[in-house]
């Protein structure tokens, strides 16, 4: 894949070369846009539009357009980065751990991670990163995004930007696809189990993959229970929804159930399932279900793909290895991207309705046109035009194309529907145009996520950065403006209109997120906000205190060899950005207490002598001097 001979053999023209000319013609475009440029002022406006007029520089101190949320892939995190600059505003911790926020350390965070982080060392793999709706357009309120590594997934407020809940996703193996449903508004996330596996997997039938199945998961938004499942034949790749709240559909490979690669490449078609909610939710109602092992989730039988599907699940034949899936803007149409076809293929979703209401008997006349737009079809993204822009992997490019020509060359019709191919460095996997996902897309940036990165950066050894690549979208020429490098391995990215997220700017004192500490403090008599106390219970020991810049409540405290220690920090600190940090020497211990907020943490304290804890986050002219001691009695 990373052999750029046979590309370049096909078009005819040297990746470099080609390269070359785009960024030539680019700065020509530019300067005649802008009329006669000469030196000062004039210069500076030439670096901050292009051809497209749309602005992409954001001077020091100017804010960005858009939140961008990108998953972090095998780092386990989520990003947050400003568009159109792409600057790095934040990092969320979700699967992984963190010495800088405590992520992984304080009790607070360890109740979110729930049943075993300690099994997994902070290990996750986020690929998709998706924002709730209501009618269709972003809400503010929540991100999801799954772990494909252990199989769960995380919910964050989008209030605060943490992770407020993540859950083990029970039956299945390795969450892929993940998407909300868009309207009314998102009462489910949906999430693709990609790997099968033996139904229960106790260690029964371990070598009898005819026994080995998957299902797709809707979780409850609010509650993040799992309400149903629905077994499916094949393995799930990805999904999206529909903007009328009827459906859920997916990408799914390995229509033959191997094992092995050459036995999952056998067949000549795979499929794209859709999944009809209402007829799920009322088999559930109706107690029509089953269990699996000491499961309680309600479980639904949704096979049967050799006779187009169950009442439940309508499969859609596409050719083999289908990948992205992706639901058209306008809520007509679910597009499937080939990977191994160099074609899409376009499903027309008021089909879908005609064959769950038993007047369309094939589901394969529900795909209306396949456009063939290059090598590799990953994924595809779309502006508010009608044009359609989808991630080719193997030619390494852009391909933007017109959804309503292509529809018309599939009647027969002489028309070229493909509008510009651009190269993009190198191998691009996911493709994410701003508010794309929603009914209100802008056709404004799209992002390329490239998955090497080659010669674009200076080298840093072995290990290379991924390239996201800013591309202007605005006019009818797409324009490449920005390289940025992203530490690996970023997949997939939504861009999302900056007024419709509203953080907050310090913590509400009675924010959930520590009420637990809250009430743990309210039984040990202890009015967190004022007092600065030791309280032994055995060999518990909670030691409560505020910050004030340059303050610690304590400068010490006295506990003995052997103790469990639980420290508690409420940072008394108002002021915006005032964050303190409570770092304990030789203990392996740090975390962050933004303003108003508690935090908390439990250790065993096991070495005797003197520790100083001191302040890790920058507060003050005195910040350095933010310590004090931690005096452990030798037992
Ligand atoms: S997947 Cu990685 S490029 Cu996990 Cu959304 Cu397509
Ligand atoms: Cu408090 Cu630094």
């Amino acid at each position: 894949m990373s052999d750029h001979k046979e590309d370049d053999n096909k078009t005819g023209i040297s990746r470099r070369g080609f390269l070359g000319a785009t960024a030539a013609a680019s700065v020509a475009g530019a300067g005649l846009a802008a009329g006669v440029l000469v030196g000062g002022k004039e210069a500076e406006a030439r670096t901050k539009t292009n051809a497209n007029g749309l602005k992409f520089h954001v001077d020091p101190g100017e804010l960005d357009d858009y939140y961008g949320f990108w998953s972090g892939g095998h780092s386990g995190e989520v990003r947050i980065l400003g568009v159109p600059s792409m600057r790095e505003l934040m990092r969320i911790p979700v699967f992984n751990r963190d010495s800088a926020t405590g992520w992984g350390q304080t009790n607070e965070s360890k109740r979110i991670l729930g049943d075993n982080p300690q099994d997994y060392m902070g290990a996750g793999d986020t690929h998709h990163v998706h924002a709730s709706y209501t009618n269709g357009t972003y809400d503010g309120r929540y991100l999801f995004t799954n772990d494909k590594l252990n199989t769960r997934v995380a919910r964050i407020r989008m209030d605060i930007m943490k992770t407020d809940k993540i859950i083990t996703v029970p039956n299945v193996t390795s969450i892929h696809g993940l998407r909300l449903q868009k309207y009314p508004k998102s009462n489910y996330a949906f999430a693709n189990g990609e790997m099968v596996i033996p139904q229960p997997n106790d260690g029964r039938d371990l070598e009898n993959p005819e026994n080995y199945w998957t299902m797709l998961s809707a979780i409850d938004v609010e509650s993040m229970e799992v309400k149903w499942q629905v077994l499916v034949d094949g393995n799930l790749d990805n999904n999206d929804t529909d903007y009328q709240g009827k459906y859920v559909c997916s990408t799914c490979y390995n229509s033959a159930r191997g094992v092995t690669l050459p036995e999952m490449m056998g067949p000549e078609r795979d499929w794209a399932v859709v999944i009809n909610l209402k007829a799920v939710e009322e088999a559930v109602a109706a107690g029509d279900f089953t269990t699996i092992g000491d499961c309680k989730v309600p479980v639904v039988d949704g096979r049967g793909a050799e006779q187009g599907g169950s009442k439940f699940t309508m499969y859609i034949p596409v050719p083999r290895s289908p990948h992205g899936l992706n639901t058209t803007p306008d809520g007509k149409y679910f597009i499937a991207n080939g990977k191994l076809s160099p074609t899409v293929s376009i499903i027309e979703i008021a089909k879908v309705d005609d064959y769950f209401a038993g007047k369309l008997k094939d589901p394969r006349d529900a795909v209306i046109a396949e456009p063939e737009l290059g090598l590799g079809p990953l994924h595809t993204t779309y502006d508010n035009r009608g044009n359609a822009y989808t991630s080719v992997f193997l030619d390494s490019q852009v391909v933007k194309w017109n959804i309503a020509d292509a529809l018309r060359a599939a009647k027969g019709e002489k028309v070229n529907y493909i509008r510009q191919k651009l190269d993009v460095h190198y191998q691009i996997g996911h493709i994410k145009a701003t508010m794309a996902e929603t009914k209100e897309p802008d056709g404004k940036w799209l992002v390329a996520l490239c998955k090497f990165s080659k010669d674009r950066f200076l080298p840093v050894g072995p290990l290379h950065a991924e390239n996201d690549q800013l591309i202007d979208i605005s006019g009818d020429e797409m324009k490449l403006v920005h390289d940025g490098p992203t530490f690996p391995e970023p997949h997939d990215c939504i861009m999302v209109r900056r007024d419709s997220v509203r953080p907050a700017r310090v913590w509400k004192r009675d924010d959930p997120y520590f009420a637990e500490t809250v009430a743990m403090a309210k039984a040990d008599g202890i009015t967190l906000e004022q007092d600065n106390k030791v309280i032994r219970d055995g060999n518990q020991v909670r030691v409560y205190m505020t910050t004030i810049a340059p303050n610690f409540g304590l400068t010490d405290f006295k506990i003995k060899q052997g103790d469990e220690v639980t420290v508690v920090i409420t940072n008394m600190d108002s002021i915006e950005d005032l964050h303190h940090g409570f770092a304990l020497t030789n203990h392996g211990i740090n975390f962050e207490i933004a303003p108003q907020a508690t935090a908390s943490v439990t250790f065993t304290a096991n070495k005797p002598g003197v520790h100083w804890y001191y302040c890790s986050w920058f507060c003050h002219a005195l910040h350095m001097e933010m310590s004090g001691r931690m005096l452990v009695e030798a037992a």
